[in-house]
């Protein structure tokens, strides 16, 4: 009773978020305040054991004991509904309390987590109360008959939770058509495209990472529980703060705009040496810088925050969105595509040589001119430095693990955003260093592939790789964590030659 009566106060709660506003649903609502009020050290410790299958791991552990409670609440309730009823209503509570203490609260917010309340009380006394009527039964016909109807409501009530709670996640989430309306839209209006990437940008190598990523293979990294479900027509972003005049921008003012395409290799700090958290695509949008200018950047401001819909926010220096060379966008494509949800359909940030905690703010809606004195962003508050520029670095994509003994093709990648990279060398066993093969250079902003060959010997080997930026500073060898602005050290390959 315990279960199914949770069971429909979620499924409540997800159904009327899904109808009024997603981000409210009850049950996601606990998690980011569960993220919310996390120590560092416990952010960091879940990333570091689970990845980025750190949100499942969190979202299975909160269903685990809300189940767990909802179980003891109803086994406590054998005579009295009291422990279950205080149950229901401590979750409901907990509920509203997360909702209520979110970054982007309104009070329309409040309608999911209340109608889980209600719900979630009536179900369990309306069931408790068939239960006990079973037991009150006179005869044992009554008694068949009575539980019959016990078991009858409960399979009732736990399939219109589950069919609420999917319904509620379906409305709530899908920007499909709103997708390819943005993409029928990017093709009709067109774009300054980015300079082809000719064949030669690649190592050529079996088994080197393609210059460009594919939107499907692109990493994601964000502290959203629920991709917020935005469409092109929902969506304005405001610019104010510290401007001559404040701006509202609609999907349409964008896309009257001119839209230009740029190939850009976006970076995560928390991308560790050898990392999967970097990659490569033509982004396709707004030119930012030309925004600011039209609002009028204050000279005394020093910081541009960025919030998303969900309330996530970046601090971006402003002497670098207005950078003439920087290329900042407000982005609406991917490689000709509407962005996808997950890399923040409609609009993003994107700005070429930081790192994406300092700027590139997906479903982003305000842009607030300000300070660093003034205001914190998301990380900075959690720890990480306050300015993220890029730091040079390499990595080792082929071989991996093992090989035959003999000439050995390595291959793998830099990046030195926004300057690039003017070469790598590779070497075995830390003995001499050996200049790779560069690949056709695409610009400064995105990454440069390379290849060498290797004598290696039979038996247990390290390979190191080490890039060059286009001032022909190598990268360092100090060897630091991601914590508190990007990880540094050689890219460090054991492999096996036989
Ligand atoms: N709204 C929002 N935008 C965000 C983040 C986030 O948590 N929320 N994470 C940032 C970080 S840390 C990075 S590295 C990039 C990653 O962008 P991607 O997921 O498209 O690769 O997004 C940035 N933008
Ligand atoms: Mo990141």
């Amino acid at each position: 009773m315990g279960l199914v009566a949770v069971a429909a106060a979620v499924g409540a709660g997800q159904l009327v978020a899904g109808l009024l506003s997603p981000a409210s649903g009850p049950f996601l609502a606990v998690g980011d305040a569960a993220v919310r009020v996390s120590p560092q050290w416990l952010v960091e410790l879940a990333k570091g054991a689970f990845g980025t299958a750190d949100k499942p791991v969190l979202l299975a552990g909160i269903a685990v004991v809300v189940a767990a409670l909802a179980a003891a609440g109803g086994l406590a309730s054998r005579r009295r509904p009291g422990p279950g009823l205080a149950v229901v209503t401590a979750m409901g509570t907990l509920a509203m309390g997360a909702v209520l203490s979110s970054p982007t609260f309104g009070p329309l917010d409040l309608t999911a987590p209340a109608a889980s309340l209600v719900v979630g009380i009536t179900s369990f006394r309306r069931l408790h109360e068939l239960r006990l009527r079973v037991d009150q039964a006179p005869t044992d016909a009554a008694r068949i008959s009575r539980r019959r109807v016990l078991i009858g409501t409960s399979t009732a009530v736990g399939a219109g939770a589950v069919a609420a709670t999917g319904l509620g996640a379906w409305i709530g989430r899908d920007v499909t058509g709103s997708r390819d309306e943005v993409t029928a839209a990017l093709a009709r209006a067109g774009y300054q495209r980015a300079p082809a990437i000719p064949a030669t940008a690649e190592s050529g190598v079996p088994g080197a990472t393609p210059f460009v990523t594919s939107n499907a293979d692109f990493y994601r990294i964000d502290a959203a529980l629920r991709v917020p479900s935005l469409t092109a027509s929902d969506w304005s972003l405001r610019i104010h703060g510290m401007v001559d005049r404040e701006l509202t921008l609609s999907f349409a003012d964008l896309l009257a705009r001119p839209l230009v395409e740029r190939t850009i290799t976006l970076l995560c700090v928390s991308n560790p040496v050898g990392g999967p958290y970097v990659s490569t695509t033509n982004f396709i949008g707004v030119d930012l810088r030309e925004v600011l200018l039209e609002a009028g950047v204050s000279p005394a401001a020093d910081q541009v925050l960025s919030t998303s819909s969900d309330g996530w926010t970046a601090g971006t220096p402003t002497g670098v969105l207005l950078e003439p060379d920087r290329g900042a966008l407000l982005a609406i494509g991917m490689n000709g595509e509407a962005l996808p949800p997950e890399h923040g359909f409609p609009v993003r940030m994107v700005v070429p040589g930081l790192y994406g905690y300092v700027s590139a703010t997906k479903w982003v809606t305000d842009i607030e001119v300000t300070t660093f004195a003034e205001r914190q962003a998301y990380w900075l508050q959690r720890g990480w430095s306050e300015k993220g520029p890029i730091k040079t670095g390499s990595r080792i994509d082929v071989p991996r693990t093992s090989v035959g003994a003999g000439r050995v093709t390595v291959a793998g990648t830099a990046w030195s955003q926004p300057i690039g990279i003017s070469a790598v060398e590779v070497r075995l066993d830390r003995g001499p260093w050996q200049p790779a093969d560069m690949a056709t250079e695409v610009g400064g902003d995105t990454w440069r592939m390379w290849r060498a060959e290797i004598d290696v010997p039979p038996g247990e080997h390290t390979l190191q790789a080490r890039a060059f930026d286009a001032n022909g500073t190598p990268q360092t060898a100090d060897v630091r964590d991601v914590v508190p602005d990007g990880a540094t050290g050689y890219p460090t390959v054991s492999i096996s030659a036989t």
